[in-house]
């Protein structure tokens, strides 16, 4: 691995051999390196995963374009910061090499407090970038949250589990908010992607968001997906992989700790479809799980072959659990 990690170091033209080398092992989808080199410099070597990422020039052309736009209009903001080839590539060989920015990262928050601080980050984020014309941005995910179009997939294959039935008479209700905006009742706009806890790095010192990572979904979408996938995953009880259905539910307080920081940033002009949304891109990830499980397991990584069926009906009895309390959230916005 070093002598690939000295060759990527040569292609961006960092001096000094490579000191130590520390994988980074929490993200689902590429090989992330921490490197040192002798000059005392640190730096992230990441190799993209293409068969997720299948355009990843594109992937890279959305986030310098993103973080241009922020150095320029929102200076305050913390950026991802890539090095360029002698060609002026961000790649090379599918890896890329980037800044390291000092912080922390946590699966998910520890404290209420922390679910709020993360909700007044990634509402902060979702503002920035909405003055962002989001038609300059390419959509490295075709579909990506298409809810529709998972529906569609799902519903071709052929399944007798009672999850299929549960989620068939779900698709109207679950579709209602992409519809909006494929008709054209609401404008796209920039949109990160995949706003949760591992995704925001904490100051040592001060415990507060520094910055928002992981811009590779970053492209046009729904701005209230963003939100609705946030709260999905900051409010939820347990994580999406517990198996004792039981526990799976939606935590009002948490709820409320990441919604109030959000619109402390965020005061979002489409605010009737947040609560929408959560429900709808619950189930949407339930789709895609049951879709993936049917499939023989070939998007989402697992451990053991029955995990994307357990996730499915987690996020099922989530859905539940958020129909239960629609109007209590309501209330709340
Ligand atoms: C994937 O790998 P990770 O956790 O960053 C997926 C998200 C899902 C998430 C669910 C590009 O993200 O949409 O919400 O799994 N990202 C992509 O665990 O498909
Ligand atoms: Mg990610």
């Amino acid at each position: 691995m070093i002598t690939v990690l000295n060759t990527v170091r040569k292609a961006f033209r960092l001096e000094g051999e490579i000191l130590e080398m520390h994988p980074l092992t929490d993200g689902g989808i590429h090989g992330t390196y921490q490197i040192r080199l002798k000059t005392g410099k640190n730096y992230i070597f990441q190799q993209v995963n293409t068969s997720v990422f299948q355009n990843p020039d594109a992937v890279m052309q959305n986030i310098v374009r993103t973080a241009s736009y922020l150095e320029k209009y929102v200076p305050e903001m913390q950026v991802l910061h890539f090095y360029q080839t002698e060609q002026g590539e961000y790649l090379f060989q599918n890896w890329r090499v980037m800044d390291v920015i000092h912080g922390y990262s946590m699966k998910t928050c520890e404290n209420l407090y922390q679910i709020q601080q993360a909700g007044k980050a990634f509402g902060a984020f979702q503002k920035a970038v909405s003055g962002m014309d989001s038609a300059g941005l390419v959509q490295t995910i075709s579909g990506f949250h298409d809810t529709k179009a998972y529906f569609q997939e799902l519903l071709h294959l052929k399944s007798s589990l009672p999850e299929m039935e549960i989620l068939r008479n779900w698709q109207e209700q679950a579709c209602f908010v992409c519809d909006c905006y494929q008709k054209g009742k609401l404008p796209f706009q920039v949109t990160h992607g995949d706003m949760k806890c591992s995704n925001l790095l904490f100051d040592r010192e001060t415990n507060q968001p520094v910055a928002v990572i992981d811009w590779d979904t970053v492209m046009s979408g729904m701005p209230v997906y963003d939100f609705g996938d946030a709260v999905r995953s900051f409010a939820s009880n347990v994580s999406s992989s517990e198996t004792d259905l039981s526990r799976v539910g939606i935590s009002m307080p948490k709820f409320e700790a990441f919604v109030s920081g959000w619109l402390s940033e965020c005061p979002q002009t489409d605010r009737n479809l947040l609560i929408p949304s959560v429900f709808s891109v619950t189930v949407e990830l339930a789709v895609r799980y049951l879709t993936d499980y049917l499939q023989g397991n070939i998007y989402f990584r697992i451990t053991h072959p029955e995990q994307n069926l357990i996730r499915a009906r987690n996020q099922i009895r989530l859905a539940q659990e958020l129909l239960k309390h629609q109007s209590e959230m309501e209330k709340f916005l």
